[in-house]
């Protein structure tokens, strides 16, 4: 049985992570479209899969994981000798690594996210942005990114000199934020926007995005 990736049929964030790192290895996957408009993450079903009601979700014959990062880490490992490496074995790289990864977490993550929601997630539902929690949020990562600046004025990517999961788990998110009316991945900087342009130049992430627009869908698939 081929890997099943249940994925929302709107484009996500997180989902992104787990498309780029099946297509850096170039595993074959079969999309299971769950449409949040209708709220099939919050069926029985699928919570039985995913108790938080998020996606996505991994099912390799029966194995089920969740927590986007978590998949990334167990696709990459499992598929370490094959396409690109994303998780470095020598261990100052590692801990290099793990320090982008960490980075994301901490200080990219929570502000992009009320970033995405507030300017773009809400408006679509034809909710209202909650003006002080976008701004707050927007002052908050660009605080972060001048942090980014000087990190990646010694380093080519958020992980050390190689491309790896930690610049991966900052694509999807980051590729939204302009979406969501902010500008910040291009304006920090010399530095943050010639890293955030090398990784969202990938093949990995342009064929899921075409027009700057997500067009992740079951029709517009092609897991070869
Ligand atoms: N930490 C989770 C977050 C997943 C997440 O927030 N997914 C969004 C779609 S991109 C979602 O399911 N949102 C619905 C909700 O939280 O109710 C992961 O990385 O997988």
């Amino acid at each position: 049985m081929p890997l099943k990736i249940y994925g929302p049929v709107q484009a996500g964030g997180s989902l992104g992570a787990v498309l780029m790192v099946l297509a850096e290895k170039q595993v074959p996957f079969e999309l299971v479209p769950i449409d949040m408009g209708k709220y099939e993450h919050k069926t029985p079903a699928y919570r039985a899969l995913q108790p938080f009601a998020q996606t996505p979700v991994m099912d390799e014959d029966g194995f089920i994981l969740f927590e986007s990062r978590a998949i990334c880490r167990y696709l990459a490992e499992k598929y370490a000798d094959r396409g690109t490496a994303l998780i470095p074995t020598e261990p100052k790289a590692k801990a290099r690594f793990e320090q982008g990864a960490s980075i994301e977490f901490a200080n990219f993550h929570p502000y992009a996210v009320p970033i995405i929601m507030e300017g773009l997630g809400k408006p679509l539902k034809g909710g209202a942005t909650d003006k002080r929690v976008y701004d707050a949020a927007v002052a908050g990562l660009k605080e972060r990114l001048a942090a980014y600046e000087v990190v990646l004025g010694t380093q080519r990517f958020i992980g050390g000199d190689e491309f790896t999961l930690a610049d991966v788990f900052h694509v999807g998110h980051g590729a939204f934020l302009a979406h969501a009316g902010c500008d910040l991945m291009t304006s920090s900087g010399p530095n943050v926007a010639r890293w955030f342009g090398e990784i969202t130049a990938r093949p990995s992430w342009t064929r899921w995005v075409r027009d700057g627009d997500a067009v992740r869908s079951t029709a517009a698939y092609d897991s070869e």
